[in-house]
This record gives structure tokens, C-alpha cells and sequence, in this order.
């Protein structure tokens, strides 16, 4: 790739918001790449994802977050301490809300919280294809005054996508690009075959289990014609480790499955998963198993 260091841009861009308005489906949607797990339940996302974004002109590197949440455990903690390091490195703040929602009491606090930052922030009133008519202008309206701008998009749709890069361009500053072009992440394959086990569980298993789990992987073999990979879910109790395995281990089964094949299709390679399940009691509350667990 040829780049003219005098014109090229480069920055952070850090993608902040309530839990479920759709933070990383916009990630993955203007990277172009499923970087980030997607459900329909809230705080999905617990760690910080670096998404990058390089072409001949500009280099945008997205860090998606987990969802702003009230610590109920050290976890909790944990995640929003993540979102305030990713502020302190942004070079422009998206700030994103679920149009049908806007304006909830997370979001006045989050808006709060972005307000002394001093770098550029964008408003994202997400999920237009579901707003009716007139409520698009009427909660831009009440956005304005507060963002450099203030965009309507559904990230599911992309709609919009070029316009949100365009005006995402504008505000970076002139740099070097941070990373290889070639990188979509900084994050190792292991992270994503963990996370892809994460969302399998959060689509297969209602309240408590998607919570209750947490992934390693513990082996991660690539050989010329099979990638075997050995995973640990780790959850809180006995009685839920029953729920999760299933009547003669369907619901294990069913993960594996469906990890097995997308992984296969995405690596274009024989990929066998060998998944483990096993009690660290209360580890959302436990300093230690929270460390091992790598957060
Ligand atoms: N109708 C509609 N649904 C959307 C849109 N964008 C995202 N969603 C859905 O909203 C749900 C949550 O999306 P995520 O991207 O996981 O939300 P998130 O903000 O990353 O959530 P956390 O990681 O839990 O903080 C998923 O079911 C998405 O498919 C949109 O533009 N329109
Ligand atoms: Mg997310």
C-alpha cells in the first residue's frame, strides 16, 4: 500500500454506551469482519476490542467496550474501568444509544461522564429502523448541543457506514498508522475462538449461565490439515455446570457444534473443539479467579 505520510490520519476511536444498543454490530459492521461477539442480551461484551480499520488515506483503530453497568460484582468494576482507559486514549469519543430507548438514566450519565473529555465525540442514534416518523429529528435535537454531530444509523442495515467514516476521518488527527495495514486486530486468535464459545453459550441459555461464564482456552494446535483446540468453561456453580452440559451432554454438544462450524469457515480449515466444563465458585466476585480468568 502506497501512503502519503504528509495527508494520512490515524487515531483511536473509542465506541462507549449503554448495554445492547448495538456498540459492537457497528464495529464489525464498519470493519467489514465479525471481530466482535454480537447477542440480543446485554453486556455481551466484557473486555476491550480493538477493531482496525486501514486503507490508503487513513487508519481508524475502534475500540469497542463493554456496556457502561452498575458494579454488582468485581467484574463489574473491572468492565468499566476498561471503559475509562479507552477514554483516556481516544482521539474521538462515539458515543451510541438505542433510538427507541434514548434518553434512558445510563445514558444522561454516560453523557455526563464524556462531557469534560477534550477531544471530538459523535452521537449515534442507532437502530433507526425501528424509530418512527418524526422521532429521529426530535432526539437529534436533543443531542446536538453536546456532540460535534449527531448521526442516525442502523448498524445492522450498515446503513450510513461511508457517511459515519467520512465524518469519523475528518476529526482524527494527521499520524503514522499505528499498526501493519494488514492487522484487523492486535488480539491473538485464541481471544476470538474464546469469545466465539461465549456467544454460542449467551445464544443457547437463558438469565444466569451466559453471566455465570467465562472461557479459556487452554490448548490451541495448529496442524497442516486440523486446528484442535482445547476449551474450558468456567462457571460459578454445580447446579449450573448440569444445565450447561445437558441430558447426556446435548447442550455441550450443540456449543460445540456450532463453534466447530464457524470456525472451519472463517480459518477455511478443519477445526475439532474439545470443550471442558468447570466450577470456580463465585469467580465474578473473586479477586484471584478474575485475574486467571484474564481480567
Ligand atoms: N433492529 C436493529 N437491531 C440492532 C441494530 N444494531 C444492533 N442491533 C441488535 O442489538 C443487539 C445488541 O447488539 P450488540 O452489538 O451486541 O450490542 P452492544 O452494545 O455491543 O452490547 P454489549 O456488548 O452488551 O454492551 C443485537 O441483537 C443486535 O443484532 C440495528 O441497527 N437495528
Ligand atoms: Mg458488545
Amino acid at each position: 500500500m502506497n501512503i502519503d505520510l504528509k495527508t494520512f490520519k490515524c487515531g483511536y476511536v473509542a465506541i462507549i454506551g449503554k448495554p445492547n444498543v448495538g456498540k459492537s454490530t457497528l464495529m464489525n459492521s464498519l470493519i467489514g469482519e465479525k471481530l466482535s461477539i454480537t447477542t440480543p442480551k446485554p453486556q455481551t461484551t466484557r473486555q476491550s476490542i480493538k477493531g482496525i480499520y486501514s486503507d490508503e488515506n487513513r487508519q481508524i483503530i475502534f475500540v469497542d467496550t463493554p456496556g457502561f453497568v452498575e458494579p454488582r460484582y468485581e467484574l463489574h468494576t473491572r468492565m468499566r474501568n476498561i471503559i475509562s482507559d479507552s477514554l483516556k486514549d481516544a482521539d474521538v469519543v462515539m458515543f451510541i444509544t438505542d433510538i427507541k430507548d434514548f434518553p434512558t438514566d445510563y445514558d444522561i450519565e454516560v453523557i455526563e461522564k464524556i462531557q469534560n473529555i477534550r477531544v471530538p465525540k459523535i452521537a449515534i442514534l442507532n437502530k433507526i429502523d425501528l424509530a418512527v416518523e418524526g422521532e429521529l429529528e426530535s432526539k437529534k435535537a436533543q443531542l446536538q448541543d453536546k456532540f460535534d454531530t449527531v448521526i442516525g444509523i442502523s448498524a445492522l442495515k450498515g446503513s450510513q457506514n461511508e457517511k459515519l467514516m467520512s465524518v469519523i476521518t475528518k476529526l482524527l488527527p494527521f499520524s503514522p498508522p499505528f499498526y501493519d495495514p494488514e492487522n484487523l486486530s492486535d488480539l491473538p486468535m485464541r481471544f476470538f475462538v474464546q469469545e466465539l464459545i461465549r456467544e454460542k453459550i449467551f445464544l443457547q441459555y437463558a438469565k444466569e449461565i451466559p453471566y455465570s461464564s467465562a472461557v479459556l482456552i487452554d490448548e490451541y494446535k495448529e496442524e497442516p490439515d486440523v486446528t484442535d483446540i482445547t476449551a474450558t468453561i468456567w462457571i460459578e456453580r454445580d447446579s449450573q455446570k448440569r444445565i450447561l452440559i445437558g441430558t447426556g451432554g446435548v447442550g455441550l454438544k450443540r456449543i460445540r457444534e456450532a463453534v466447530e462450524r464457524e470456525l472451519t469457515r472463517s480459518l477455511e480449515t478443519r477445526v475439532l473443539l474439545h470443550l471442558w466444563v468447570k466450577v470456580k465458585k463465585d469467580w465474578r466476585k473473586n479477586d484471584l479467579y478474575l485475574k486467571e480468568l484474564g481480567f
